[in-house]
């Protein structure tokens, strides 16, 4: 089976052109800091009104980890961003599982819009605390795995130590 076309670039998620770009959100829908706070600051409002319809209208509990849902890009370059919601680090406990859901989940909803491009960011490994190594390893096989169709399945890391973890598992 061909691989899907992963690439690696460093740089900022917001600034990406592409269909659809994806968020490193929280379960609230409602905004926060790093990509989250990032991608809102840069989009612009209509994005986080078309958050909360969602989140009033399909996820009153907020929007459950490992899952992933599509809201316009506002002023963003993209046609879309998809929110998804990383597991939080835990020694004691594996969640490899939940954070390959949020690359899987994500390129399944980017894939239902037509997107045939679709950039990530590291997903839980700022704030969630996901060692970079594992979170790499994990999104960069994921992407392979069920980026099939995809023109381009990009990630976008911030700084040049993350893109180097990255590039080592491309
Ligand atoms: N472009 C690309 N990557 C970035 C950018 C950017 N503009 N900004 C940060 N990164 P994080 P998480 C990198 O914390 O760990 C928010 O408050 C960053 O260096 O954004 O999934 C949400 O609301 C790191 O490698 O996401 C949640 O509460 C990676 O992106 C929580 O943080 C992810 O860092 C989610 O935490």
């Amino acid at each position: 089976m061909p691989d899907a076309n992963v690439t690696l670039v460093q740089g900022d998620i917001t600034e990406q052109t592409v269909d659809a770009v994806v968020n490193a959100a929280n379960s609230s829908l409602l905004g926060g800091g790093g990509v989250d706070g990032a991608i809102h600051r840069k989009g612009g409002p209509e994005i986080l009104a078309e958050c909360r319809r969602l989140r009033d209208a399909q996820y009153p509990e907020g929007l459950p980890t490992g899952e992933a849902v599509a809201t316009t890009a506002g002023r963003l370059p993209a046609r879309w961003v998809i929110h998804t919601v990383g597991p939080v680090w835990a020694r004691s406990e594996d969640r490899s599982e939940l954070l390959a859901s949020c690359y899987r989940e994500s390129l399944r909803a980017a894939r239902g819009l037509g997107a045939r491009t679709v950039a990530f960011p590291a997903i839980s490994t700022g704030v969630y605390g996901w060692p970079l190594d594992d979170g790499a390893r994990i999104a960069v096989a994921t992407a392979r795995r069920e980026g099939e169709g995809f023109d381009e399945v990009r990630f976008v890391l911030f700084d040049e130590r993350s893109y180097g973890v990255f590039a080592a598992e491309v």
